[in-house]
């Protein structure tokens, strides 16, 4: 179970429909492959999927950072050293997605050393999750139409809608119209990726009282601290932190310092071991939590899905779990898929993420 190597490949799979939002589009999955070698011939898998516009990080950058820095620093630790890899990769500040896919693809090999799914290693509390659709920005007939298809076609029932344009009318008709359109049954919360001021997002949810939303998330900027405080003080939604609370410290910071009442948790920012420390502190703070997405491709929604069925706490809510819907291909042998509204964790080894190898050399960049 000793770790020989660690690979970091760049692929790119374009989008079949791009996704827009306050802080960034997406085009393009541009992502890194990251696999863990032993010396038992046990390859572990993970993703990486860099997003410059939130924390900097481009698919060269983490392929550097992995070759570099995290790979060296775990290779020849045991797959059971997993927090020794987290500490020393915790010396260096940044680079989430990088360090996250290197813990991640340890944790698949691991379960696939022992036989068993990540799911059981984390907690196995159940094997699957429903699933929340993310809707980007556009005009408000186009979101409802992409939100009915949805329900019509995979179940899904819950939708986070992308927030902060100025004016704040584009946004609100949005919900709006999604109310109207898809009645009372479903659950729908806004998520603003800091496009907002304080003082915006708190007419806009005035504007959208009668809505019935489930959550606000990142309306506006965390920087702006008394301004979201005062934000966060008179909503009767649970305020969730997505970026703003990258960390479990950072968590800490946001909520005690009323900044935010609820936590975001994604697996490709966090990994599947710090991801661990940020739900036991939301256990214990009393935290609502809501695993999100990173636009993540296959292998990522695999990753998040495996953590929060670990756990009461992060399978409560639906997840974040479809982007990957919006993506032209994928990397695996069988695709995943949405049922009822819901995604199964993968039965089987490790994250059950079998690649399907003429994708793998199709999509690959460096060769
Ligand atoms: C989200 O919840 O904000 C958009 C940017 C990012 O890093 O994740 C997505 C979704
Ligand atoms: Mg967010």
């Amino acid at each position: 179970m000793k770790i020989t190597r660690v690979e970091a490949i760049p692929f790119a799979i374009p989008y079949r429909k791009p996704l827009r939002f306050a802080s960034g589009e997406v085009h393009a999955a541009e992502h890194v492959l990251v696999r863990v070698h032993t010396d038992d011939g046990v390859v572990g898998v993970a993703e990486a999927p860099p997003r410059p516009f939130t924390y900097g990080e481009t698919q060269a950058g983490i392929i550097t950072a992995i070759d570099s820095i995290f790979g060296p620093q775990v290779t020849g630790l045991s797959l059971l050293e997993r927090e020794v890899a987290h500490a020393r990769m915790s010396r260096t500040v940044g680079n989430p997605t990088a360090k996250s896919a290197v813990d991640m693809a340890m944790w698949d090999a691991l379960g696939r050393s022992l036989d068993v799914s990540v799911t059981e290693l984390l907690g196995g509390f159940t094997d699957r999750m429903r699933v929340s659709h993310m809707l980007g920005f556009d005009e408000p007939a186009a979101m409802v139409a992409e939100a009915e298809k949805m329900r019509d076609s995979y179940g899904i029932t819950t939708f986070k809608v992308k927030v902060g344009r100025s004016p704040v009318s584009l946004d609100t008709a949005v919900v709006r119209a999604l109310r109207e359109g898809l009645g009372d049954a479903v659950e729908l919360y806004v998520d603003g990726n800091r496009g907002w001021t304080a003082a915006e997002s708190a007419r806009a949810m005035k504007e959208m009282a009668d809505l019935d939303l489930l959550f606000a998330e990142e309306l506006c900027p965390a920087d702006d601290v008394l301004g979201r405080r005062w934000l966060v003080q008179q909503l009767d939604v649970p305020f969730i932190a997505d970026e703003s609370a990258v960390t479990p410290a950072d968590v800490t910071r946001e909520v005690l310092g009323g900044s935010a009442t609820a936590v975001s948790i994604k697996t490709a920012r966090t990994g599947f071991t710090r991801s661990q420390r940020t739900h036991h502190l939301a256990e214990g703070l009393g935290l609502e939590v809501v695993m999100g997405n990173q636009i993540d491709g296959q292998i990522g929604s695999l990753c998040t899905v495996a953590f929060g069925a670990a756990h009461a706490l992060t399978s409560r809510r639906a997840g974040e779990l479809s982007n990957f819907l919006d993506m032209s291909d994928d990397l695996l042998a069988e695709p995943l898929t949405i049922s009822d509204g819901e995604l199964a964790v993968r039965p089987g080894a490790g994250l059950g993420a079998e690649l399907d190898p003429d994708k793998l050399r199709h999509y690959r960049q460096d060769r």
